[in-house]
């Protein structure tokens, strides 16, 4: 039995004032909700006030992306390393916006994916279509490659120690969530196409949907299936909001 995760991912957003206030509402709810995983991957520049206000509490945190390097000459860039050091469990690698705003290719997620395990996070990898690709059926075939692409480079066990979430893009801070049919139907695809590879494996990921995804979608996402929790973004940034989804996945 897969334990359901619910993950925000707050993008370029917050101040030190609306962090606080944001994981400080949070704390009572993740404490409460014992059967549930939740975690919030803050901007790195908010993740060592997280990590303070986070103490002692079942809120587990992490980083919205990673460089490949551990150190050295790469101004700007955040060491999966350094994530580590201020207590991350996850790193979101190959969110949609990286792909396409920073030209990350699968190659370069893979390689963030490796990373990121080496310094012991759990990577989280995001894959899924554009609406282009959708209209034109492909949706299997791009999430198909983009996770070839890790198994090719970190191999299939590396999925024992990482989190899938299927983002279809145009369904990303659109409004427009792809129904519960939709996205079973993929979260199946996604499982049926690991476990050509190593059964066990494909059978214990936890698979999370992401794109549009809130209080009023979260119950019927979360019934089916092969769907174990949600990569929430808007909806991650208001504690009552984040609160009924993580009640949605008790
Ligand atoms: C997808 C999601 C979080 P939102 O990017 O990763 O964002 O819930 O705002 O669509």
């Amino acid at each position: 039995m897969r334990q359901k995760l619910v993950m925000g991912n707050w993008k370029l957003n917050g101040t030190k004032e609306s962090v606080n206030t944001l994981v400080n509402a949070l704390l009572a709810p993740v404490n409460a909700a014992t059967n549930v995983e939740v975690a919030v991957c803050a901007p790195a520049i908010f993740i060592g006030t997280v990590e303070a206000l986070a103490k002692g509490s079942a809120l587990q945190y992490g980083s919205e992306d990673c460089d490949v390097h551990t150190s050295g000459a790469f101004t700007g860039e955040n060491s999966p390393v350094m994530i580590k050091e201020f207590g991350c469990k996850y790193a979101i690698v190959g969110h949609s916006e990286r792909r396409e705003y920073h030209n990350e290719t699968n190659e370069v997620v893979a390689a963030k994916y490796e990373a990121a395990q080496a310094a012991g996070l759990i990577p989280v990898l995001c894959i899924g279509e554009s609406l282009a690709q959708f209209e034109a059926g492909e949706t299997a075939d791009v999430v198909k490659t983009q996770l070839k692409a890790v198994i090719d480079k970190c191999g299939i066990k590396s999925f024992e120690k990482a989190v899938i979430a299927y983002e279809p893009i145009w369904a990303i801070g659109t409004g427009k969530t792809a129904t519960p049919e939709i996205a079973q139907n993929v979260h199946a695809q996604i499982r049926a196409f690991l476990a050509s590879f190593d059964a066990d494996v494909a059978a214990k990921v936890q698979v999370l949907y992401g794109g549009s995804c809130n209080a009023k979608t979260a119950p019927e996402l979360f019934k089916q299936p092969d769907i174990d929790g949600g990569l929430v973004g808007g909806a991650s940034l208001k504690p009552a909001d984040f609160a009924a989804i993580i009640e949605a996945a008790k």
